[in-house]
């Protein structure tokens, strides 16, 4: 086989101009080598240069007609990465800068986390550069038609199962599971995030938010400390920001940050349940900005900024790739926080994750982190596949427990290699190896 660095040349010579997907497979390659030099069947099986290229990738075209009666094309995608586990899994992203290079990084991420959930899901990856901002609900809903017209015929609840990610909630959820109902004459478990009285599941909207704090306390447990009184900021203002500042609210924390792509709000007071409540009227019923918050509770705005630069004990990073730089890593240290957890993929560039790993802060990776998600994406699985629904407090308990035991294998597979507290090199070893071997056990393919 290869060495990680022949791998990673292939790598950049078979994928060109696709950064994101490069520093996606250089941070879990380089942190799964001491695994590759003491497994020679991982090497003799070419393990590596496999992983590291998507099962199938399905690119198409998808028009639509805006509310002008005007004709509107934009590109569909769903990258199959890996189904060694389980059927493909994983969210669907509607933003404008969605090409192969953010997806195929997604999917590849996608493939570790759901290996770390305990639960048989394969990983996936999918969505269009189709900008849902400033679109009617018809728009959306005939652009969802649309693109479900053709991603249909590579999807099914036994082989592909697609969920929301930027841009797709709810309400593309439903137009989506319309369509692919009327095309199929099937009402089956093909998309998660559900509308609850159609399938969907108790604690999926909750469940990455909520489960990025689950992931926050045990970190903290390990210092005997509790979540309790701690000053924590939090960027984005969309479904993961939303239930993460939600339960940080429960366990008595305070979070005076939110933001999103035009800047953040910095509410000193905290934002409490009742500003949480307004501020979610405000981003999932009205689709307003953020800088809204700050007119209506008297908050500090400011435009095109991120929130590291406010004083925190424990950061929460919720919006997208990339948002956490060097310079934000030194001013977050600087200012002694002292936590930092993922809620969204991969949003510490290598300069700031370089600090925190040398700092040995308690730091939550993403793909363990909000693993939550789609964790309980599984639970809605296995509640359709029984044709039954579980109770709030049943889901919640199993989400809980998915994330204690989430953080508990990748703390003791650091443990296992010598680094200690590393969860980030934890997490990438223990996803790698369930899904490496029963590669292994299913031959070549
Ligand atoms: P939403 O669409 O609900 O919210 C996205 C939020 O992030 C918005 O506030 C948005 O601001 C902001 N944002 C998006 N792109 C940018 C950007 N380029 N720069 C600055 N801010 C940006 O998506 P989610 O909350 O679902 O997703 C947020 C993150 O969490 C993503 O990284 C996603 O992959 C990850 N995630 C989501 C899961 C889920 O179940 N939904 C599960 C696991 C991870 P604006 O409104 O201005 O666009
Ligand atoms: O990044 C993610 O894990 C998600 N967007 C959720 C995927 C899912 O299938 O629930």
């Amino acid at each position: 086989m290869d060495t990680i660095q022949e791998v990673l040349a292939t790598v950049k010579r078979r994928n060109p101009g696709e950064p994101e997907f490069l520093q996606a497979v250089t941070e879990v390659l380089e942190s799964i080598e001491p695994v590759i030099r003491s497994h020679k069947k991982y090497r003799d099986a070419r393990i590596l240069d496999r992983i590291v290229e998507p099962e199938r990738q399905v690119v198409f075209r998808v028009c639509w007609l805006d509310d002008r009666g005007a004709v509107q094309i934009n590109r569909g995608y769903r990258i199959q990465f890996n189904s060694a586990i389980g059927p493909y899994k994983g969210g669907l992203r509607f933003h404008p800068t969605v090409c192969p290079s953010i997806l195929k990084f997604l999917g590849f991420e996608q493939v570790f986390k759901n290996s770390l959930t305990t639960l048989p899901m394969g990983g996936a990856k999918g969505g269009s550069d189709f900008d849902p901002k400033g679109k009617s609900d018809n728009e959306v809903m005939h652009f969802c038609q649309s693109f479900m017209t053709e991603l249909f015929r590579h999807i099914g609840p036994d082989t592909d199962v697609p969920a929301g990610d930027i841009g797709v909630g709810g309400r593309e959820i439903g137009y989506l599971f319309g369509q692919y109902k009327r095309l199929r004459n099937e009402f089956s478990g093909v998309l998660t995030g559900k509308g609850l009285n159609w399938g969907g599941s108790l604690i999926r909207p909750e469940a990455t938010g909520y489960g990025v704090v689950y992931f926050a306390q045990e970190m903290l447990k390990t210092r005997g400390e509790s979540i309790e009184g701690k000053v924590c900021t939090v960027s984005g203002s969309g479904n993961a920001a939303q239930y993460t500042v939600e339960k940080l609210n429960q366990l008595g924390a305070k979070v005076v940050t939110l933001s999103d792509s035009n800047g953040f709000v910095y509410d000193k007071d905290g934002i409490n349940e009742e500003k949480l409540a307004w501020a979610m009227e405000l981003k999932n019923v009205r689709r307003g900005r953020i800088k809204e918050y700050a007119e209506k509770f008297g908050a500090e705005y400011y435009e095109n900024q991120r929130p590291w630069r406010v004083k925190c004990d424990c950061a929460f990073p919720c919006a997208t790739q990339n948002e956490v730089g060097g310079e934000d890593a030194r001013s977050l240290l600087g200012n002694g926080c002292y936590l930092v957890c993922e809620g969204a993929n991969m949003p510490t560039e290598p300069a700031a994750l370089e600090q925190f790993l040398a700092k040995k802060i308690l730091y939550g990776p993403a793909k363990a982190a909000n693993a939550g998600g789609v964790a309980t994406s599984g639970l809605e699985m296995s509640q359709n596949s029984m044709r039954l629904a579980w109770s709030r407090e049943e889901v919640d308990q199993r989400l809980h427990r998915i994330m204690t035991t989430i953080h508990g294998n990748a703390s003791e597979t650091a443990k296992e290699y010598g680094i200690n507290g590393n969860l980030f090199a934890g997490a990438n070893i223990a996803g790698f190896v369930k899904v490496a071997d029963a590669m292994l056990d299913q031959g070549l393919v």
